[in-house]
């Protein structure tokens, strides 16, 4: 029986309040008005970004459904929706393209005017697709993937190959595509350089991938936790140190390790004291910082202007700098063509019910990419 039109009643994880656990409960689902898209989810990804909505740290509404790494299958279109169509495999996109505004035109910009960047978590009419007990549950960042139906704008949808496997494809819907794009799109990392990354969870290890695809002779892997080096050597970091095995400023440390040749860093924590220590480790005059990790809520940076008086290129990127719609196909082609692997990023692999744990295992540092299956 077709589900076109009709409220689908479904299973989704739905955040109450801030610290309090995902709850699987039984939601309604709207059917997509006007210029929108509803999708079966079939597997989503958990990235750091949705533990700092859980924690308050990121701006949204509650209650809400989070999850924005998920990859899944259009199961209706609203008027008007012309790019999709029912059965297309699909990236819910936190970051729009809607082709119109001031980034969207800009062949370098990527910013469209559309990303929900302060939590309002409604789409373009004011409201949600969302119900359940009777109460209107948010969205979240233009995707909400920890349901089994979710609603987008067809402006965040990314039609992929039909053949890419949901398990591993998810990951382009954030993690990999942000790390990834941070170093080939926004750093443009050059061949034969030196980088280093601060941070070696599923962003930054996609960071070192992309580094390495660019050609980078020396990528240095920066982390606190020690069990995550292994795993950053098996995606190209050539060596990795923790800054508290060193009494030294890490800048330092890095200058003396490559002879003051580091031409990139990046910054994939979401701390503030390690965005300066990623500014202060690239070469004075040529180097180039990229801040890829989330910027915590309403804090306040303040740095030594010499830092970039001398020559430093201070950078950030939202979503690796691509331009969703039409570059995440494109990435996923490249996925298909094996030009790189997704394996390495992905620890742990469980069903939709075990959301909680994933989540403990992202929290106790033990996982990289935990995928959820629906
Ligand atoms: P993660 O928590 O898996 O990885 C972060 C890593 O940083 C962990 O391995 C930590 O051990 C390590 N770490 C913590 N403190 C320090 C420190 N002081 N020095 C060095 N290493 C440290 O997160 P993730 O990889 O999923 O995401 C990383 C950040 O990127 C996070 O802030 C997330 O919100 C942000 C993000 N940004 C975008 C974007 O579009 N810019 C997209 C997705 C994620
Ligand atoms: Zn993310
Ligand atoms: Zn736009």
């Amino acid at each position: 029986m077709s589900t076109t039109g009709k409220v689908i009643k479904c299973k989704a994880a739905v955040l109450w309040g801030v610290k309090q656990p995902f709850s699987i409960e039984e939601v309604e689902v709207a059917p997509p008005k006007a210029y929108e898209v509803r999708i079966k989810i079939l597997a989503t990804g958990i990235c750091r970004t949705d533990d700092h909505v859980y924690n308050g740290v990121m701006a949204a509404n509650f209650p809400v459904i989070v999850g924005h790494e998920g990859c899944g299958v259009v199961e209706s279109t609203g008027k008007g929706v012309t790019t999709v169509k029912p059965g297309d495999m699909v990236i819910p996109l936190f970051l729009p393209q809607c082709g119109k505004c001031s980034s969207c035109i800009n062949p370098n910009g990527n910013l469209c005017v559309k990303i929900d960047l302060t939590g309002k978590g409604v789409l373009s009419d004011g409201t949600t697709r969302f119900t359940c007990k009777g109460q209107p549950v948010y969205h979240f960042s233009n995707t909400s993937t920890f349901t089994e139906y979710t609603v987008v704008e067809e402006t965040s949808v990314a039609k992929i190959d039909s053949a890419a496997p949901p398990e591993k494809a998810c990951l382009f819907g954030c993690g990999f595509s942000t790390g990834y794009g941070a170093a080939v799109k926004t750093a443009k990392v050059t061949p034969g350089s030196t980088c280093a990354v601060f941070g070696l969870g599923g962003v930054g290890l996609s960071v070192i991938m992309g580094c390495k695809s660019a050609g980078a002779s020396r990528i240095i892997g920066i982390d606190l936790n020690k069990d995550k080096f292994d795993k950053a050597k098996t995606v190209g970091a050539t060596e990795c140190i923790n800054p508290r095995d060193y009494t030294k400023p890490i800048n330092e440390v890095l200058r003396e390790m490559t002879d003051d040749s580091v031409g990139y860093t990046f910054e994939v924590v979401g701390r503030l004291e390690t965005m300066i220590d990623a500014l202060a480790s690239c070469h004075e005059s040529y180097g180039t910082s990229v801040v890829v990790g989330a910027p915590p809520l309403s804090k306040m940076l303040t740095y030594d202007p010499m830092l970039l008086f001398t020559g430093r290129t201070w950078k950030g990127c939202v979503f690796g700098g691509w331009k969703s719609r039409d570059d995440i196909p494109k990435l996923v082609s490249d996925f298909m063509a094996k030009k790189f692997d997704l394996d390495p990023l992905i620890t742990d692999v469980l069903s939709f019910n075990k959301i909680n744990e994933g989540f403990d295992l992202l929290r106790k540092g033990e996982s990289i990419r935990t995928v959820l299956l629906l």
